[in-house]
């Protein structure tokens, strides 16, 4: 255990040295409470980037969501909140009615356990100041949170995505680019 402590975070920094400089990376752990990867942010005039590098996960296809509250407690997250949502819609991409501001497409883990992926959060910013339209670090903070199925795009509030199976609390040290 030890070493794969020590080595996990040189693994990550090269499968990720050839991505865009986010900010500090950020920890991602699973139910167990071990970290199994990062996530780096950054803005861009879009929204936030993510970068999110993981393994021993399940293979398949997983719900993907910044959720409204900055904690991640081991082993179901509910800590985490529900998904982050200012402007009162439903869950969905594809919901008419929807969606919410942290919905994000589905993730896919590699057969090896592996997820190497990125995502943007239109409309979000890790930069301005806390009331702002947009500012996703409020005073609880958000996390991004990935679930055990994939989402459906449609189901409210969750697009019966599942258990929640790894949590990242987002930090408010971006590199702007
Ligand atoms: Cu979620
Ligand atoms: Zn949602």
């Amino acid at each position: 255990m030890r070493k794969l402590t020590f080595l996990l975070p040189i693994l990550m920094t090269a499968c990720v040295a050839n991505e865009p400089p986010g900010g500090a990376p950020m920890a991602l752990i699973n139910a167990a409470g071990v970290q199994i990867g990062t996530v780096r942010a950054w803005q861009t005039t879009g929204g936030v980037t993510f970068r999110i590098v993981a393994e021993g996960l399940p293979h398949g296809v997983h719900g993907l969501h910044v959720h409204s509250v900055g904690r991640c407690d081991a082993p179901d997250f509910a800590s985490a909140g529900p998904h982050w949502n200012p402007t009162a819609h439903k869950h969905g991409l594809n919901n008419p009615e929807g969606p919410h501001a942290g919905d994000l497409r589905n993730v896919n883990v590699a057969a090896n356990g592996v997820l190497g992926e990125t995502v943007t959060l239109s409309g979000a910013s890790l930069t301005a100041p806390v009331g702002t339209p947009g500012a996703l670090l409020d005073a609880d903070g958000a996390a991004l949170v990935i679930h055990a199925d994939a989402d459906d795009y449609v189901t409210d509030p969750s697009g019966k995505s599942g258990a929640r199976i790894a949590c990242a609390v987002l930090q408010p040290t971006p590199q702007v680019l």
